[in-house]
């Protein structure tokens, strides 16, 4: 079998362990058997082999959105047919909740399609993280960039996590998002992780870029002091309108090996296999449990568009002999 020589400094234990980008391109390139065997053995140190997560998904305030992300169709600038809806009100958002916590879901997030939250935001999100909360989900909020004192106004109330994605790798990142930079990203992670919220922070593949690219990304993830508690990858949805469609679709395989990298890069996190389902094969799904995914978004919609029924993943679950979380 072929074995990756680590060099010290990356203890794979350690959730401060630094990962070059050339270490996981190695990982990546391996043989797809030596690869998946790794991952299994990292993720049977620290995880159940057979518990996946369940996070339910509902967008909160969607469409017109004043950036410019490359695979999004929520942003007004490219016409996608996506309706713009203004904020839901409390009790629509608490009885999405209260479903899907009756359907099996642990943790509810919410994602809006904004630069960032506004006070008058804030105001009415800190009052829906109370009322999620109290029915005892874990929440989670995806709202944009974070300005100072807005991650501790979200921890007051109760919020559990916060996802805000690097996306993808530096170098290519211009090329995707021009509205807003890196550092931008890496300063609302670190706002929310000083205010001692769960971080969820991924990225998408399939958006054209390399192999190498992609270790960039899971380099990235790695190397955040420490790295997150939960990694979503995503793989592009593609939708007409977006700049990103009509991109030459990534190779499954390419898929699994990417979280079998994240995997073995960051044991403890929770590797959710996020969006793209729809259009994986209950096998890719399966090899993806395989290689260290054990979070899922559940229920037939992500944000904007289709994802698998909840009593399809449900007899997924029950032939693979996997119990939800
Ligand atoms: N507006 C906020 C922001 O961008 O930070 C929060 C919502 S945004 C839709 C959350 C994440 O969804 C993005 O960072 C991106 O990773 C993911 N996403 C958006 N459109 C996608 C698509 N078409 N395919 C896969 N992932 C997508
Ligand atoms: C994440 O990493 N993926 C989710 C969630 N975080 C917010 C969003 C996927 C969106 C897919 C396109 C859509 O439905 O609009
Ligand atoms: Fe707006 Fe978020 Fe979509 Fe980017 S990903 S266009 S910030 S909703």
């Amino acid at each position: 079998m072929t074995d990756i020589k680590l060099n010290k400094s990356a203890d794979i234990t350690e959730k401060s362990a630094c990962w070059s980008v050339a270490q996981i391109r190695l990982l990546l390139d391996l043989p797809f058997n030596d690869l998946i065997y790794q991952a299994q053995l990292v993720h049977r140190q620290h995880h159940d082999a057979n518990a996946v997560q369940l996070s339910t998904l509902i967008s909160v305030k969607t469409g017109g959105c004043p950036e410019d992300c490359g695979y999004c169709p929520q942003a007004a600038r490219y016409h996608t047919g996506v309706e713009n809806q203004d904020m839901l009100s409390v009790d629509e958002i608490v009885s999405a909740a209260a479903a899907a916590k009756s359907q099996g879901a642990s943790r509810f997030c919410m994602g809006a399609a904004w630069r960032g939250p506004k006070q008058r935001d804030m105001v009415k999100m800190t009052e829906i993280v109370r009322a999620v909360k109290a029915l005892g989900l874990e929440t989670c909020a995806t709202l944009g960039m974070l300005k100072p004192g807005q991650a501790a106004q979200l921890s007051d109330a109760g919020l559990d996590y916060y996802n805000h994605n690097l996306d993808t790798a530096p170098e290519i990142y211009d090329e995707i998002i021009t509205t807003r930079d890196y550092q931008d990203r890496l300063n609302t992670l670190q706002e929310v992780r000083d205010a001692g919220i769960n971080v969820c922070c991924g990225g998408i593949v399939g958006m054209g870029e390399t192999r190498q690219s992609r270790a960039g990304l899971i380099a990235q993830l790695a190397n955040l002091k420490p790295y997150p508690e939960s990694v979503p990858i995503n793989q592009l949805v593609q939708v007409a309108g977006t700049p990103l469609y009509g991109t030459e679709a990534l190779d499954p395989f390419e898929f699994v090996r990417t979280i079998a990298a994240a995997r073995i890069a960051m044991p403890k996190t929770k590797v959710r296999l996020s969006a793209g389902r729809q259009e994986m094969s209950e096998a890719i799904q399966a090899l993806c449990f395989l290689a260290g995914a054990n979070s899922i978004f559940y229920g037939d919609k992500l944000l904007t568009t289709g994802n698998p029924e909840a009593n399809s993943d449900q007899a997924l679950f029950k032939k693979l002999g996997l119990q939800s979380l």
